[in-house]
Formats: structure tokens, C-alpha cells, sequence
């Protein structure tokens, strides 16, 4: 489960009035009504799923990077066909969701037409959850792969040197009878997102998830952030998955390596500029015209024999709460929201 935990009291905010005061702050912070409103209802999303660690704590990050003009809030993404399945795009120094949507359309033309499509994106900032990415292709009765390659602050097994970004992978498929069976998961032990929200509240973070400076293993976040680094999951299997993804995400799309991720002359910018690969299938072209019923039985078998849910099926339950009781913000976070808001 996130690190973090997920905030259950303070001040419940409808979904509706979250997106609208988060597209206030983007727009006053240089972005174009396309992008605000994309970037709103992303990042509101999440908090309404209790995807905390790129919830609105993000915020302050989105914003630093907009007014170090690290990012171009008004990009104009580019298109272009490179096979009948096949699409790149550039995002041209914006984010990667406009970018996205903005190709959207015509890759799930691609996808139908060929029962499979790749969409290649590059020159973009993700600084969120990769969930909101592949869930609805699942609910247009669709296999969806993504991955995403961030900054470097992930070790090598054994290794010295921060090579890898915390590296996310979603996957998406329909399931018959239910919600989509996604999993969305960092390539690392943990998050950079949670280890800095541990860092803020005070927390140790488990043992075997970074090591500080000296390469010595740590269990506090401070030391991880302060020139240390985050490990991977599960040791050298973990690692392939982080250099697969930079493979896929960066090297593939054209898109930079998450240490190639160079800030340092924007202070306060906080979006890496990488790139994102997505491959999406018809799993009807599978042949079985019962693919989604044998994902179900798959699923049956699984709880059935112990596990007692599947990934997404907390935060499916968290937004029937939070969109039925209002999303639960901390005051002190409310008021810092509105002030950038300048309400
Ligand atoms: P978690 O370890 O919190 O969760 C990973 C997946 O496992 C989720 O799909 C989760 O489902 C599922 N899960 C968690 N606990 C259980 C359980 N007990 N049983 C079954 N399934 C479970 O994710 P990470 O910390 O690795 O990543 C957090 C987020 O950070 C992700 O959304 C990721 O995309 C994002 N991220 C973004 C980056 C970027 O560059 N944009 C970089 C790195 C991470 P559920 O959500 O339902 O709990
Ligand atoms: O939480 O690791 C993270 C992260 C990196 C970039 C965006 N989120």
C-alpha cells in the first residue's frame, strides 16, 4: 500500500469545487484553459482516489516549475505518424496529459483499425500518477500498457550512482461484471513522492528502501533526499524493470534518460521532462470472445485463494466515499491551495 496515509478528516471538498480551485491556480500561473483544466481534474483525481503521494500536494511542484519557465504551460503538442500503428508525439516542453489527449483520438482509431497501437511521447513533464493514463482505455474494453521514466534518483543494485527515475508502470484490462483491474506501481521501493511526504510529517521510511550519501542503507527520508537515493523493488529484478522502462519511456520515444534531467538552472522546478510510451490492445482480436470473462475468473481464482483485493480496488472505494462525502483536504492545505488561487 502508499506509504503515505491517505488523509480520511478535514474539510471535505466536493470533486467539482477541487478541480475548479486547481484550474484557477494554473491558469494564474501562465497555463493555457486547455491545460488547466486537463491538469485540474488529473491531479483532483487523485487526491479524490487517495493517490496522495500526486494529489494536490503536488501542487506547489507544478507551480514551481511554471514560474522558473522550466515548463510551457501553453505548449502546442505535435503529431505525427510513424506506421498505420504507430503514433509520435512531442510534447514540446508541456505535460504529458494535453500532450496525450491531444493524440488520443487517432491512436484509438490505430488501435481498433490494427487491434494493437504504440503512442511514443517525448519532450514531457508527468508529474503524476500513471492510473488516470490507462484506466479508461480498460472501460472502452481495452488492454493498456504505460510507463513513464522520471529524474535520477534511484541506485543500481549494488551500484553507487542515481541512473534510474522511480520509474511507474500501469496496466489496465477490463474485467467482466466489475471495474477495470489496474495496477499502477513505482519501479522503486518506494515513491519520491512518499518519501518526501514522510520526510515533511516526520516519518522513518521502511528499512531496505534507500541508502544516504555514503551509499550506507537509511530509513530516513532526509537522508534519502539529501544526496542519497532510492532503491529498487526486489533487488536486480526490480532494477530491470527501471532500465526497461528507461528503454521504452526515454531511449525509445526520444524523450531524455531521468539522468539527463537537468533543472538546475530553473530553482523550484520540480516536473521531470522525460517521456512516456503507451501500447494499447483490443483483446478481442485475441480470438477467445471471452476475454474479459476469463479476466474475471482469473480475478475469482486469485481472492479465492487468499489475497483479499486486487490493485485499484481501494481506490475505487475511496472515490464512491469521497465523491459521495466530499474530498477530505487538511485546513492548512485548503488555505495554501487558495492562496495560490489568489482567492
Ligand atoms: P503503491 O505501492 O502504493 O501501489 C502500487 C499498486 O499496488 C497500486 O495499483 C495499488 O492499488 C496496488 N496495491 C497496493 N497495496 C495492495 C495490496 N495490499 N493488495 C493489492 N494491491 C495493492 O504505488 P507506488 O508507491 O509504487 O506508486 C505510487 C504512485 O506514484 C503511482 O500512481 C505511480 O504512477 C506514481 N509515480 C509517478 C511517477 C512519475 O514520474 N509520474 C514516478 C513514480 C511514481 P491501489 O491504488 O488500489 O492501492
Ligand atoms: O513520486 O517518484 C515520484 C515522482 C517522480 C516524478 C513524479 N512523481
Amino acid at each position: 500500500a502508499a506509504f503515505a496515509q491517505t488523509a480520511e478528516t478535514g474539510t471535505p471538498v466536493a470533486f467539482a469545487d477541487l478541480v475548479a480551485l486547481l484550474e484557477r491556480i494554473f491558469l494564474r500561473h501562465g497555463t493555457s484553459e486547455r491545460v488547466a483544466a486537463i491538469l485540474a481534474e488529473n491531479c483532483a483525481s487523485c487526491e479524490r482516489d487517495g493517490s496522495t503521494s500526486h494529489g494536490v500536494f503536488r501542487i506547489p511542484g507544478y507551480v514551481g516549475s511554471l514560474k522558473s519557465g522550466w515548463v510551457d504551460g501553453r505548449a502546442e503538442p505535435t503529431v505525427e505518424e510513424a506506421g498505420p500503428a504507430f503514433l509520435r508525439v512531442d510534447a514540446a516542453n508541456g505535460f504529458t496529459q494535453p500532450a496525450f489527449l491531444a493524440a488520443r483520438d487517432r491512436f484509438l482509431e490505430m488501435v481498433r483499425d490494427n487491434g494493437v497501437a504504440v503512442m511514443a511521447i517525448r519532450n514531457s513533464h508527468h508529474f503524476s500518477a500513471l492510473w488516470p493514463d490507462v484506466e479508461p482505455f480498460a472501460r472502452e474494453g481495452l488492454v493498456a500498457l504505460s510507463f513513464v521514466n522520471s529524474f535520477a534518483c534511484v541506485v543500481p543494485p549494488g551500484g553507487k550512482a542515481a541512473v534510474y527515475g522511480t520509474n511507474p508502470m500501469a496496466f489496465a484490462t477490463p474485467v467482466a461484471g466489475g471495474d477495470p483491474m489496474v495496477f499502477d506501481q513505482a519501479a522503486s521501493s518506494m515513491a519520491n513522492g512518499d518519501v518526501r511526504i514522510a520526510a515533511r510529517e516526520g516519518h522513518a521510511i521502511p528499512a531496505g528502501s534507500g541508502v544516504d550519501r555514503d551509499g550506507k542503507p537509511t530509513t530516513d527520508p532526509r537522508a534519502v533526499l539529501d544526496g542519497g537515493a532510492l532503491l529498487p523493488f526486489g533487488g536486480h529484478k526490480g532494477g530491470s524493470i527501471a532500465f526497461m522502462i528507461e528503454v521504452l519511456a526515454a531511449a525509445l520515444t526520444g524523450g531524455k534518460y531521468s539522468r539527463e534531467v537537468d533543472w538546475s538552472a530553473h530553482p523550484g522546478a520540480e516536473t521531470p521532462c522525460t517521456g512516456q510510451l503507451f501500447i494499447v490492445i483490443d483483446p478481442e482480436r485475441g480470438g477467445t470472445g471471452a476475454f474479459a470473462d476469463r479476466v474475471a475468473g482469473l480475478i475469482g481464482n486469485v481472492k479465492e485463494a487468499g489475497q483479499d483485493r486486487m490493485p485499484g480496488e481501494r481506490r475505487y472505494a475511496r472515490r464512491v466515499r469521497t465523491l459521495r462525502d466530499g474530498i477530505p483536504l487538511a485546513p492548512a492545505r485548503l488555505a495554501e491551495l487558495r492562496a495560490l488561487a489568489g482567492d
